[in-house]
């Protein structure tokens, strides 16, 4: 557990308009998935717009009834084209991202749900952070591997995972729950959200919110709640 990564639980409170917003997050990319129309998945926060294929958009996301989420079903193809490039320098890339999720399959044999990820079935150095054998894990080839409990139950579950130096760390709703050393680097293909990158890595069920933050100094943290406080009504 790096030192340098402290956590506050953001408490939310359940009167509306109980908010308060957590600080010191360096938020460079938000996609909140409240599209109630089209194929563009907007980034609030960099502008850097996904484009949908194939995920159902529109659909009920976690907490207020008015929250949004886009499902993706058993269907190959559908997935979100971030045209994100993490940083990819050992020590200088530091980065995080966090996933808002619920599963409608359990993955309980070799088959992989991607939730986010960079993994076109070749490159060195590929990995997503993704749902295997009804557990929450990441992957990357060359790289650390980390794994965590069963997320197959039915709710909605944060998943994330950051790297800080050569230090990844997995977390479920807000907690670390694995970590590893590695000096692995990205290779250069764009990020994408509920699949793999041209290759068939379904995941099945709804994404509610994507949050990726480099430099995480101060990661303010983090339930389903403190997502849901960083969006933007439209
Ligand atoms: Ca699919
Ligand atoms: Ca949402």
């Amino acid at each position: 557990m790096c030192k340098k990564v402290m956590f506050l639980v953001v408490v939310l409170g359940l009167a509306a308009g109980a908010q308060a917003l957590p600080v010191n997050w360096t938020i460079q990319h938000h996609w909140e998935l409240e599209e109630t129309s089209g194929t563009t998945a907007y980034d609030s926060v960099g502008g850097l717009h996904a484009s949908n294929s194939g995920a159902t958009i529109n659909q009920p996301g976690p907490g207020d009834p008015d929250f949004k989420a886009y499902e993706f079903g058993a269907e190959e193809g559908d997935v979100l084209s971030t045209g994100l490039i993490i940083p990819s320098v050992p020590v200088d890339g530091d980065w995080g991202v966090f996933v808002t999720f619920k599963t409608s399959h359990d993955h309980p044999t070799g088959d992989q749900g991607h939730l986010f990820g960079w993994n076109d079935g070749a490159a060195d150095n590929r990995g997503a952070l993704y749902i295997y054998r009804h557990n929450l894990g990441f992957w990357m080839r060359n790289g650390p591997a980390l794994a965590t409990g069963a997320v197959d139950d039915g709710k909605w579950h944060t998943a994330g995972v950051v790297r800080e130096g050569d230090t990844w760390t997995l977390y479920l709703d807000g907690d670390p729950k694995d970590s590893a050393n590695s000096s692995a680097a990205i290779p250069a293909i764009g990020a994408v959200i509920g699949n793999g990158v041209g290759y068939d890595y379904d995941f099945q069920g709804l994404i509610s919110d994507v949050v990726y933050m480099p430099e995480p100094a101060t990661v303010a943290l983090l339930g389903l709640g403190s997502l849901v406080l960083l969006r933007r009504r439209k």
